[in-house]
This record gives C-alpha cells, structure tokens and sequence, in this order.
C-alpha cells in the first residue's frame, strides 16, 4: 500500500517509539511546550537485490524524494546515499546498505538465508520500511554476526525500521549549541555515544551531530529471549552555506561515527 509522506513517518515514528523507549523521555526533555523538527531518519538493508538501497530507496522517490548524496565506508564494509525533498521542511532520509560479498562465506549464506523468508510483495508495501524483521533468528548467529559485523547483527535482528530519528537543533527553542543539548540529556541520565568524541562534525563541515547510545530492550529470537541494543536519537546542527541555505548533507567521517550507537561490543 502506498501512504503519504505524513502517514509514512508517523507509523515509523511509532515503530521507533517502541524499539526506543528513550526516545519519549528526550522528547519531552527538549521540546518544552513547542514541537521538534525531525532533520533525519536512517534505514539500513543488505545490498542483495530483492531488498537493497535502491528498493528502500523506490518507496521514498514515489513520494518525490531525490538522492543527493553517496558515502563509503571502507572499514565497515557499506555504501549509503542520502535522499532529499523538494519541500526542506521535509525530512532527510539517509539510506545504507551491507556489502554482503566483502565478508565470510559463513556470512554470505547466513544473510541469504534471511533474505531468501522475505516476499517479494513485503518489499513493495510502504509498511515494509518499518516491518521489522521478516526471518527466523538464533541467538547464536546473532553473536556469530556480531563478531564479523555489528550492523550485520543490528539489521539480522530487528530489520526494517527507522534506526533514528534526529532532533533539528537548529529548530529547538532554547538551545544555540550542541554542548547545551548534550548538557541537558547528559544531566537527565541518558548516555551519549561517545566513539570519536561526543560531538562529531564541526562547523567547518556544516555539520555537528551527537547521538544517544541505543536503547537496551528484550528482543525475542527463536530459542529465546536477549536484552539487545535497538534504536537510537541523534542531535544535529547544521551551518548556513554561501548561499545562506542550511548544509543538507552529511559527513562520512561523522556518518562512520554515528553507526557505533547501536554497538553491542564495547568500542576500542
Ligand atoms: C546511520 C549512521 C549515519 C548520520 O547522520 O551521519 C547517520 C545508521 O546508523 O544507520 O545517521
Ligand atoms: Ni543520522
């Protein structure tokens, strides 16, 4: 079935709610009385035909977003482009995909396998892109995919779904700084993401981002159930370009960041 924009990122937003339960608590930490403005969302997939970049991709562009922007991740083995409305106050969509074939045998056929249970009309459903996961899933493998890749692992169990949400710092009341933001979610309790320092990004790139560790919540595998990183919130402030626009795009050396906040590992 296909939704409209509103529709779409309304039943992610529920969907995100439930996988985050964190996410109400900052919400109403920063928004006060006024309303927050949603800068981006993230998806992520594996690159294999039936689902990959461009499939989640298509349902974005019928509603008349266009790619804007291509980011490598050499390291963590994945492609990522970004997607862009002609209506700005629309949110960004920042897509990325597992390149399944630089990794183990092991895992190649791991991650066919759970490809394979997906149906070809799940995929061409808007719903699809926060149905979750559409495959039979043993702890075991989750932590043997875990050793060659944590986004393997992430996506592996808990699939289609908005990883993120971002907070619009540049559309909060009350805040000029991304240090201010972090003050206040770091004085409530909640943990930031702290690989490659809490704030990534500078203005001289346009962009600082910051984002919470996932949530810990109980995730049902098929021969039980396990406490699991899920989701997370991002912070993002961005910087006016020569043309007096704000900065629309992203940062590959944030973005490799920003990936981390659902580790199940401890970082190095
Ligand atoms: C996406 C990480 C990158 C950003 O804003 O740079 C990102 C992900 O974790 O799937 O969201
Ligand atoms: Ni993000």
């Amino acid at each position: 079935m296909h939704q409209n924009i509103d529709s779409l990122f309304t039943a992610m937003w529920q969907d995100y709610l439930r996988m985050t339960p964190s996410a109400a608590k900052v919400h109403e930490l920063l928004a006060k009385d006024g309303e927050i403005i949603n800068d981006h969302i993230a998806l992520r997939t594996f690159n294999l035909p039936k689902v990959g970049l461009p499939v989640l991709a298509a349902h974005f562009e019928a509603l008349g977003y266009r790619a804007a922007g291509d980011y490598e991740f050499k390291q963590k083995k994945l492609k990522a482009k970004h997607y862009e409305h002609p209506d700005p106050t629309q949110p960004k969509v920042f897509i990325s995909e597992l390149l399944v074939e630089q990794f183990s045998p092991w895992l190649q056929q791991t991650v066919a396998g759970l490809v394979e249970q997906v149906t070809a009309a799940d995929v061409v459903d808007d719903a699809f892109l926060y149905s979750g996961r559409h495959w039979q899933l043993d702890f075991a493998t989750y932590e043997q995919l875990l050793a060659e890749s944590e986004y393997a692992a992430w996506l592996a169990a808990f699939g289609y779904r908005a990883n993120h949400f971002t907070v619009s710092i540049n559309h909060l009341d009350g805040y000029e700084t991304i240090v201010a933001v972090n003050d206040t979610l770091k004085h409530a309790g909640i943990v930031l993401n702290s690989a490659g320092g809490e704030i990534k990004g500078s203005p001289a790139v346009m962009l600082e981002q910051s984002s919470t560790m996932a949530d810990q919540i109980p995730v049902a595998f098929s021969d039980g159930g396990h406490t699991i990183p899920s989701c997370f919130y991002e912070f993002a402030l961005r910087y006016p370009q020569a043309d007096g626009t704000l900065y629309r795009g992203f940062v590959e050396a944030s973005a490799d960041k920003i990936f981390e906040s659902t580790n199940a590992k401890p970082m190095s």
